[in-house]
């Protein structure tokens, strides 16, 4: 059985791996980190979410961070695996993870589209979607990051179930994006960021991408992720751009990010993590540990930015 001491952090593990780091992590230090069930997925694998923080007799705020929505995107489960791992290892040692932990918690999920995760290691390494099958379609899967209801379908998004980018039958049709959907809706008063990993083209996006028009909150942020994208880049020197989704890499709706901003979680990002395009999705694993400490970085600045801390 995985330990946290044996489980790689710079490899891109399968589902049976990251399952049972997940067992094994999330009972090694209870003061720290607790489990919590949140459904299944359609194929009917567990989606577990990682509690990370001080244990506290007065109610904290939150914040909520997803990996893995699309199944070809292996830096991204990396990198939540990573944050775990790290939030553990420096709290009581690193100042700002310590009043981090010490003043909010964290909600990670690791592996969002599990059952795509799945097929990417078995079948075909570049698949997207979830595995959902109807009847009256040949073609399986949803696109789960146009599936949530914020401007559903109406651009960006295809209707044809063989697409890519199909946004679903309806919105919160894929049971990943029910289940994480209803969990945000449940701690709605203290989510206050909503955190989404994607890969890849370095890029901070931030609402809207299912409109031009630009969110209430535009300029704070900006300010938010021109400095989280400062903090990333002090690490090596990675360049970022930052933006509303529509006008920074295309305008898309159903994206979870946008869902999470209407629904009233003001700090709401997508990271596009590295790289540019040289190897894409197949990211070599030599670069998971650079990528992973430069985008600690930018999500603990973020962390840091509503405690003023
Ligand atoms: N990019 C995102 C996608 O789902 C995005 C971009 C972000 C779209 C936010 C909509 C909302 O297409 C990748 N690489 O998946
Ligand atoms: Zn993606």
């Amino acid at each position: 059985k995985a330990s946290p001491r044996t489980h790689s952090y710079t490899k891109y593990n399968s589902w049976d791996k990251i399952q049972s780091w997940i067992a094994s992590i999330s009972s090694s230090n209870p003061n720290l980190i607790s489990k919590q069930v949140i459904g299944n997925t359609y194929e009917g694998r567990p989606m577990t979410i990682l509690k990370l923080g001080k244990k506290s007799s007065s109610t904290k705020p939150a914040i909520f961070m997803d990996c893995g929505i699309h199944a070809r995107e292996w830096i991204s489960p990396a990198f939540c695996q990573w944050f775990v791992k790290e939030a553990l290892s420096t709290y009581g040692s690193d100042s700002q993870m310590t009043s981090l932990l010490d003043q909010m918690d964290v909600f990670v999920l690791p592996v969002f589209n599990v059952d795509g995760y799945d097929y990417t290691h078995k079948s075909n390494r570049m698949w997207r979607k979830t595995r959902s099958k109807k009847s009256g379609s040949s073609c399986i899967g949803a696109d789960p990051n146009r599936n949530w209801n914020a401007g559903w379908c109406t651009i960006g998004a295809s209707s044809n179930p063989c697409s890519d980018t199909f946004c679903g039958y309806s919105p919160e049709s894929e049971i990943e994006v029910k289940n994480v959907a209803d969990f945000i809706r449940r701690n709605k008063s203290i989510i206050k960021a909503y955190l989404t990993i994607h890969s890849y083209s370095q890029l901070l996006l931030f609402p809207y991408s299912y409109t031009y028009d630009l969110a209430e909150h535009h300029s704070e942020l900006l300010k938010v992720a021109e400095g989280a994208s400062a903090a990333l880049r002090s690490l090596y020197g990675t360049r970022y751009t930052s933006g509303p989704g529509a006008t920074t890499i295309y305008p898309a709706a159903g994206g979870s990010d946008d869902w999470a901003y209407d629904l009233g979680v003001k700090y709401s990002y997508t990271f596009e993590l590295r790289d540019t395009g040289r190897y894409g999705f197949l990211l070599p694993e030599s670069e998971i540990k650079p990528t992973c400490e430069e985008t600690m970085l930018a999500v603990k600045y973020i962390a840091a930015y509503h405690l003023y801390i």
